[in-house]
């Protein structure tokens, strides 16, 4: 792919923009390092065209195996430079073979993220079933199972380096009385804390929570503060992950955001976007003024801790669907959340919270809808290409016609394992 000569071809126009930027909004001191840092790790269950219980309509040359999965992140992070990570659902992805795996990953420049376990679906071998539950089942034997693959996750993640597993749970019920909500989340817990203990002491536990689906009467981790109050429970290596589409309609998950951050248990995000329900749909494609604010109090909240911004919590991604290419679609997903966190680094922090001091509301809306509707993507794209990416990604994606490359090396008919 020749990068070169699609930033040669751009250079000029994206110079007249990033001057203009610069003339207009003052750039904090290390901003662009910052942007730089900022790395989002690809879901490994998102590379392929995702499905609904409708069907699906396969796009061609979707990754076949692993390896050709991490061909696919390498290909984004070598356009993009901030896709350096890839986060693996077991077991739609063993690694069999561990270390050929780490150094193809080493290869593309990618690291692993965090592991997931998978207890929401049966697998063809496997002894007990999970239609009623998983970590709560009312059977020990079923819990157990679920308790002993969630351990083998972590040790397919020790072997590639990953450093977190992301619990999700499809637990809970379909009808009133189908569950005792007390015991289920009892059960939960126990269940939980044997995971827990054999966490590596450098691992975190991420445990997500969402509101409905598959169970559409109750789930056991269902809101926030059922997670909060598991991973309390659980110890000081258990965090909460918030997943942006598994929330109730209309919840304020940048409060939310604020509150966990500052609890000390935010362990780290699934970006998405949705207009209805857990729709998987691109970072920032409804709903970007949510997304904007949402790094607003992740930036405020960490540099109110002392955190690093790249390192101290778990960037993914977890978007999937019918209609776009996956990797276009992953590449607008990238470059939307590097545009909240653009957005979120030029909000004059000092003058907000004089303005609220003030109980100048007025004022407090202008400070960040002015930050809101700069357009940082100048920047954005200057942080990609001092790293060695393209100024537009998407057009060389297809101005390459990588698509069709793909789709010659490995056929029209592909299907990848995931969503
Ligand atoms: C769930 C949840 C999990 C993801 C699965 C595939 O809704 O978002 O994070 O692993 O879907
Ligand atoms: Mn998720
Ligand atoms: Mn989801």
């Amino acid at each position: 792919m020749n990068i070169s000569n699609h930033n040669d071809a751009l250079l000029a126009q994206h110079t007249r923009r990033l001057d203009f930027l610069k003339s207009e909004v003052n750039l904090p001191a290390g901003m662009l390092q910052k942007l730089k840092d900022f790395q989002i790790a690809i879901p490994s269950w998102a590379l392929g065209t995702g499905g609904t219980r409708f069907g699906r309509f396969s796009g061609g040359g979707e990754p076949r195996n692993l390896e050709e999965k991490i061909a696919d992140v390498g290909l984004l992070h070598a356009l993009n430079q901030s896709s350096g990570a890839i986060s693996l659902h077991i077991p739609w992805d063993i690694p069999t073979d561990p270390a050929a795996i780490r150094s193809l990953a080493a290869q593309h420049g990618l690291a692993f993220d965090a592991v997931n376990s998978n207890t929401f679906q049966d697998q063809a071998d496997q002894a007990h079933s999970y239609k009623f539950g998983s970590l709560q089942h009312v059977s020990a034997a079923t819990r157990k199972q679920a308790i002993d693959h969630n351990i083998e996750v972590i040790k397919h993640g020790v072997e590639l380096g990953s450093k977190a597993l992301t619990v999700w749970l499809s637990d809970g019920s379909c009808f009133p009385g189908q569950l005792n909500f007390r015991h289920a989340y009892e059960r939960t817990v126990d269940s939980l804390r044997e995971i827990y203990a054999a966490l590596p002491s450098d691992w975190s536990l991420y445990l997500e929570y969402k509101a409905y689906e598959p169970n559409f009467y109750s789930t056991t981790v269902g809101d926030w503060g059922a997670s909060y109050s598991m991973v309390n429970k659980l110890g000081p290596q258990a965090k909460t992950l918030v997943d942006l589409g598994h929330h109730l309609p209309n919840a304020n998950i940048e409060q939310i955001v604020s509150i966990l951050l500052m609890e000390g248990k935010l362990g780290g995000f699934h970006f998405n976007d949705s207009k209805y329900g857990d729709d998987d749909l691109t970072a920032g494609s409804i709903k970007p003024y949510q997304l904007f604010l949402i790094f607003n109090e992740l930036v405020d909240g960490m540099d109110a801790k002392g955190m690093n911004h790249a390192k101290d919590l778990g960037w993914m991604i977890d978007a999937s669907h019918n209609v776009k290419d996956p990797l276009e679609d992953l590449l607008q997903s990238v470059e939307a959340i590097q545009i909240a966190y653009a957005q979120a680094l030029l909000v004059d922090r000092a003058a907000l919270e004089s303005a609220r001091e003030a109980n100048d509301v007025v004022r407090c809306q202008e400070i960040l809808q002015a930050v809101f509707r700069t357009d940082v993507r100048a920047l954005v794209a200057q942080a990609r290409v001092e790293l060695g990416g393209a100024l537009d990604p998407i057009a060389l994606f297809r101005q390459e016609k990588m698509r069709d490359q793909l789709i010659k090396s490995r056929g029209a008919k592909t299907v990848a394992t995931g969503l």
